[in-house]
C-alpha cells in the first residue's frame, strides 16, 4: 500500500505525542514541519528525523507533494490553515477544538466540501479505552434502558503550565475540555434535543471560563448532566480522566477513578479496571489522553484511505454546535432547542 506523505503543521506541547501516534501506525510519511517560529520546528524535525522545515505554510504546500496535513496549531488559526490546505486540495486533519466560533467552524466544513477535500478532528477522548467499554456494556444491554447519565471531567491540574494560550483563551473550558466531553455524551448517547447552560470563572488569573455546566436532555430521553471544571480542588485528582455515569432500567455503570468499570445490577456490583495502553513516548500526567490519540489516528488513517472514520469534519460540527449553543445559553439563561 502506497505510504500517505504528511505535515505538521504547529510544533508545540501536542505536536510531539500526534507526531509519536501517527508513528505507531504503518503507511506514513511525515515529509515535513511548519512552526511560525523556525527554531521550534528545527527542534522537532530532529527529534523525529523529519527532513523538511518551513516557517512560511504557504511555501510548504508550494514545495512539499501531500496527501494530508495534520494542523495542530492555535485554535483561531485552524480556519486559515485549512483553507490554505483544501485550496491545493490536500486532506485534512484538525485538531480540536475545530474552531474559535461556530461560524468559522461550519467555514472550515464548508472550505473542504467546495474543494473536495476529507476533513477529519482529531478528536480521541472518545476513543479512550474505558470510555469505549462503557458504551460495549452500555449496548449489551446489561442495566437496561438507560434514562439518566453524568459525565464529569473535574479537576485542579495545573493546565495552563503546559498550554499556557488557554489562560488568554476568552472562551476557555466549554471549547478545550467541553469539546471532548460534550463528544462523549453524543458518542453514548446521540443526539441531543436540548440543551442549558451555566458558566463561571473561579480563577482570577485567567480570561475564560473554568467551570461549565451543561443539562442536556437528548433526542432519545435521556437527561444527560456534563460537569466540568479545572477549578475543583477534590479529593482525589484524577485529571485528566472523564468521569462517567449511566443509570438505566435495570442498572447502572459507572466509569470510576483509575479506569474501574463497576456495573451494578441487581446480582450486585461488578468491578473491573479497564486500562488503557500506555505506550513509551506518553507523557504520564496526560497518559490515557495521549494513548487514545493512537486509537483516534487509526480510525483517521481509515477515513483518509476512503473507509469510513467516526470524527469527520460534518460529525464533529455537531458537537461544536453543543461548544457554541452552551456559550449562548450561558449567556442569555436561555435552553436552547434544537
Ligand atoms: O487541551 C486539553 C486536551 O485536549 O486534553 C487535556 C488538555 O490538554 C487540557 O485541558
Amino acid at each position: 500500500m502506497r505510504k500517505l506523505r504528511y505535515a505538521v503543521f504547529g510544533c508545540g506541547f501536542w505536536s510531539h505525542f500526534q507526531i509519536s501516534g501517527w508513528n505507531e501506525l504503518e503507511g506514513l510519511d511525515l515529509v515535513a514541519l511548519y512552526n511560525r517560529t523556525m527554531s521550534k520546528a528545527e527542534q522537532v524535525a530532529e527529534k523525529f528525523k523529519v527532513p523538511a522545515v518551513y516557517d512560511d505554510p504557504k511555501k510548504l504546500l508550494k514545495n512539499e507533494e501531500l496527501d494530508f496535513v495534520d494542523i495542530i496549531t492555535d485554535v483561531d488559526t485552524h480556519l486559515k490553515f485549512t483553507k490554505m490546505a483544501a485550496k491545493r486540495g490536500v486532506d485534512v486533519v484538525c485538531q480540536k477544538p475545530m474552531a474559535s466560533s461556530w461560524s468559522d467552524a461550519k467555514k472550515l466544513v464548508e472550505v473542504c466540501k467546495e474543494n473536495k477535500v476529507k476533513l477529519f478532528i482529531n478528536e480521541n477522548f472518545r476513543w479512550q479505552a474505558p470510555i469505549r467499554k462503557v458504551r460495549e456494556v452500555m449496548e449489551a444491554g446489561i442495566i437496561g434502558d438507560v434514562f439518566k447519565a453524568r459525565v464529569s471531567f473535574c479537576s485542579a491540574f495545573p493546565v495552563f503550565d503546559n498550554q499556557p494560550f488557554l489562560a488568554e483563551l476568552d472562551q476557555f473550558i466549554l471549547t478545550d475540555i467541553g469539546s471532548h466531553v460534550l463528544d462523549i455524551c453524543r458518542f453514548l448517547l446521540g443526539d441531543v434535543k436540548s440543551l442549558y447552560c451555566r458558566t463561571q470563572r473561579v480563577n482570577p488569573g485567567i480570561k475564560g471560563e473554568d467551570v461549565a455546566n451543561v443539562l442536556m436532555e437528548m433526542k432519545n430521553g435521556v437527561h444527560c448532566f456534563a460537569e466540568m471544571s479545572y477549578a475543583s480542588r477534590l479529593e482525589k485528582e484524577v485529571f485528566p480522566q472523564t468521569l462517567i455515569l449511566l443509570e438505566g432500567s435495570k442498572g447502572s455503570i459507572k466509569l470510576d477513578a483509575d479506569f474501574k468499570l463497576k456495573v451494578t445490577t441487581e446480582k450486585g456490583t461488578t468491578v473491573e479496571t479497564v486500562k488503557p495502553v500506555i505506550y513509551p513516548w506518553v507523557d504520564p500526567d496526560y497518559a490515557v489522553v495521549h494513548s487514545s490519540i493512537v486509537d483516534a489516528q487509526r480510525d483517521i488513517l481509515n477515513g483518509l484511505r476512503g473507509g469510513k472514520s467516526e470524527t469527520t469534519g460534518k460529525d464533529n460540527l455537531k458537537t461544536m454546535q453543543l461548544v457554541y449553543s452552551s456559550y449562548k445559553s450561558a449567556e442569555t439563561g436561555k435552553v436552547i432547542k434544537y
